[in-house]
């Protein structure tokens, strides 16, 4: 079975792009693969180093996981820092990548904003963490929203690199698998990992202004739904959502240069699980204010169930916990055989 592998940073709220952008995919995805779902809390120090909640952070995002429909028992979830391979890993990988691949993460950009000079060492290297959560699994498949495509192609580097770089020496161990790069067929350890972005909803974008994506870090609340907001609250969030004055239109060309417009639709296709041209051909024509409370509804519909079952299992966390320490114990053993074999390839002795 095909190994997919996927994180979520416990940094605050989870909202609608969070959960329509991976969460969503993350369930569809068990029913064909072997799949670990990790609370990537090393990831949450990068940006910033102190909160004020971090256990209960971790706690809600497994919960959300576990709301969500993803089974622990039949996959993994667990908390990365439980797996001290991902680090170790990860130290490997800051010697395989070079700085100016990380110099060109828009993320990093943004993130750090002007003064790039007193971002942490930590929020630089970010993506070569990431590329070390996957491979110490030597996962192949990554449902990620489209803002982590960027990072996937810098994984894809760091393994191709490190396949190269130790080429012979990952033949003398014959762990590696024959894969083709480009034109030549190399024999490499590390899979070149495969992003699973699509869907009508593949970044969605804040409700306040369409070209910008939803997120956690937002200073507006009013921009975002999050998973833990009640139905008064997202039905007056989505009534309050930027938009146009014209009616919808017909067809998905018609919503070019609409980007408001376009971003509910989305939505709305998401979370019914139909095409943007099947949501234009009912609501064509109609005004936001038919279209905003049919959105809303169906915005409470799938995520009330969600909503309610977070809220127990945060009541009492003690089966939350078991999950994370069953779910780490079970990783670690998998990430330890990975990183015996890499050991062996670079030549440390162990
Ligand atoms: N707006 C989005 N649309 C679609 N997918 C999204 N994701 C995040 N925002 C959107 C996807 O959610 C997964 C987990 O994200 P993360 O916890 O790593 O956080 P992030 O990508 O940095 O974005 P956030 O959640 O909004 O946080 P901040 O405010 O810190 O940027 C990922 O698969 C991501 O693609």
């Amino acid at each position: 079975k095909p190994l997919v592998f996927s994180g979520v940073q416990p940094t605050g709220n989870l909202h609608l792009g969070n959960y329509l952008g991976a969460i969503r995919k993350f369930v569809a995805l068990q029913q064909d693969n072997d799949c670990i779902y990790c609370v990537v809390d090393l990831h949450a120090i990068t940006a910033q180093l102190v909160h004020d909640d971090l256990k209960g952070q971790i706690r809600s995002i497994a919960a959300a996981f576990i709301a969500s429909g993803i089974d622990p028992v039949k996959h993994i979830v667990f908390n990365q820092s439980a797996v001290p391979q991902h680090a170790e890993l990860a130290w490997i990988f800051n010697c395989v990548a070079r700085i100016g691949w990380m110099n060109r993460m828009t993320q990093f950009k943004d993130k750090a904003g002007k003064d790039r000079e007193n971002a942490s060492l930590g929020l630089l290297a970010y993506p070569s963490l990431m590329a070390a959560d996957i491979l110490v699994y030597r996962a192949t498949h990554v449902p990620v929203g489209d803002d982590q495509k960027q990072h996937l192609e810098l994984a894809r580097d760091i393994a191709q690199r490190f396949n190269i770089d130790f080429g012979p020496k990952i033949r003398e161990t014959g762990t590696g698998v024959d894969m083709i790069v480009g034109e030549e067929p190399i024999h490499g350890y590390f899979p070149l990992v495969e992003p699973l972005i699509g869907g009508p909803a593949p970044r969605v974008m804040s409700l306040k202004d369409g070209t910008k994506k939803m997120s956690k870090s937002d200073p507006s609340d009013l921009s975002r739904i999050n998973l833990m907001d009640d139905a008064d609250t997202i039905l007056k969030k989505i009534r309050k959502a930027k938009t146009d004055p014209d009616a919808l239109p017909s067809e998905v060309d018609g919503l070019e240069g609409r980007p408001e417009a376009g971003n509910l639709v989305g939505i709305y296709a998401a979370l019914s699980d139909r095409t943007k041209a099947d949501v234009l051909a009912e609501f064509g024509g109609q005004q936001f204010s038919v279209f905003k409370p049919a959105l809303a509804d169906l915005a409470v519909e799938v995520l009330a169930p969600i909503t309610t079952e977070m809220r127990r299992l945060m009541d009492d966390t003690t089966h939350i916990d078991a999950i994370l320490k069953d779910g780490g114990e079970r990783a670690r053993a998998r990430a330890e055989n990975t990183m015996n074999e890499v050991s062996d390839i670079i030549g440390f002795l162990r």
